[in-house]
């Protein structure tokens, strides 16, 4: 396997046992600030395809499109399609041999089907996320992939930073530790030591954090008067397949560029 190292064995073995590692200061100033306008472009008037608040029935969520704050987005959808630019950084060289080492493939690809968006966590109308694992939806041959959150702004747990549940994404779940809708019972006793070790994780604009698709994880609502901005994006081995005609395979994966390229 040829595999430029630009994550240390430390942090490789810290992803592998934590289940997320977090890059301080990966993205440049301009970088954020250049996505950041597409994103606030995007907003203003809002082009879609979004998914709304109202649509996910989230504590805090407006009830239905038609109440007050109905209209608020959630997310941007398609944020590699979006822009040449954000496909650009998404695919580049270095997040690509990254991803290699974590996830010990010598192929990767962006999948443009989960996540995929801007994170658009606004004041007033924003919903609180409880704690779940984002495989929870997905359809691969196996359970592996890997997000990348790159924060476009602060993220504080004033304005609905993620906790994370450390180890969270090596262990296995019985059915009555999640609720209908797949999400852990804090309250469950099995459960009570893993939420106890919940870690908060404030990000600076421009630190990139990378989290197993296993891995519990939630967010508060947004309690300040500025918007929180955030790429999120997910890839996978190339030999990890989505099951074909769901919504996994909906569109073609992507795949990194070379250092050529
Ligand atoms: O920011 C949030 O409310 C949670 C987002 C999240 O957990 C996700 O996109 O998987």
């Amino acid at each position: 396997m040829s595999v430029k190292s630009l994550l240390s064995a430390e942090q490789v073995e810290e992803f592998q046992r934590v289940g997320f590692l977090v890059l301080r200061g990966f993205a440049s100033e301009e970088e954020v600030q250049a996505i950041r306008g597409v994103a606030e472009d995007a907003m203003h008037p809002l082009v879609g395809p979004v998914e709304y608040e109202a649509d996910v029935h989230y504590p805090g969520a407006p009830e239905s499109r038609e109440d007050e704050g109905g209209n608020t987005s959630r997310r941007l959808l398609h944020a590699v399609a979006r822009s040449r630019l954000i496909r650009s950084w998404a695919t580049q060289p270095r997040i690509g041999q990254m991803l290699k080492q974590l996830m010990g493939s010598d192929d990767v690809r962006l999948c443009q089907n989960h996540h995929n968006c801007i994170m658009t966590k606004q004041p007033t109308y924003s919903s609180a996320t409880h704690w779940h694992q984002d495989v929870r939806y997905w359809s691969f041959a196996r359970p592996e992939l890997i997000s990348f959150w790159l924060a476009l702004g602060q993220e504080t747990p004033e304005n609905g930073s993620l906790s994370l549940l450390p180890g969270s994404h090596a262990r296995r779940y019985k059915p009555e530790h999640l609720d209908e809708h797949k999400f852990l019972k804090p309250e469950h006793p099995d459960n009570q030591p893993l939420v106890e070790q919940a870690v908060t994780v404030s990000l600076e604009p421009g630190d990139l954090l990378f989290f197993d698709c296993r891995t519990f994880h939630s967010a508060g609502s947004n309690q300040t008067n500025e918007t929180k901005l955030s790429l999120v994006l997910t890839a996978h081995a190339a030999d990890n397949l989505p099951t074909p005609g769901t919504r996994s395979s909906y569109l073609p994966a992507l795949r990194f560029r070379s250092e050529e390229g």
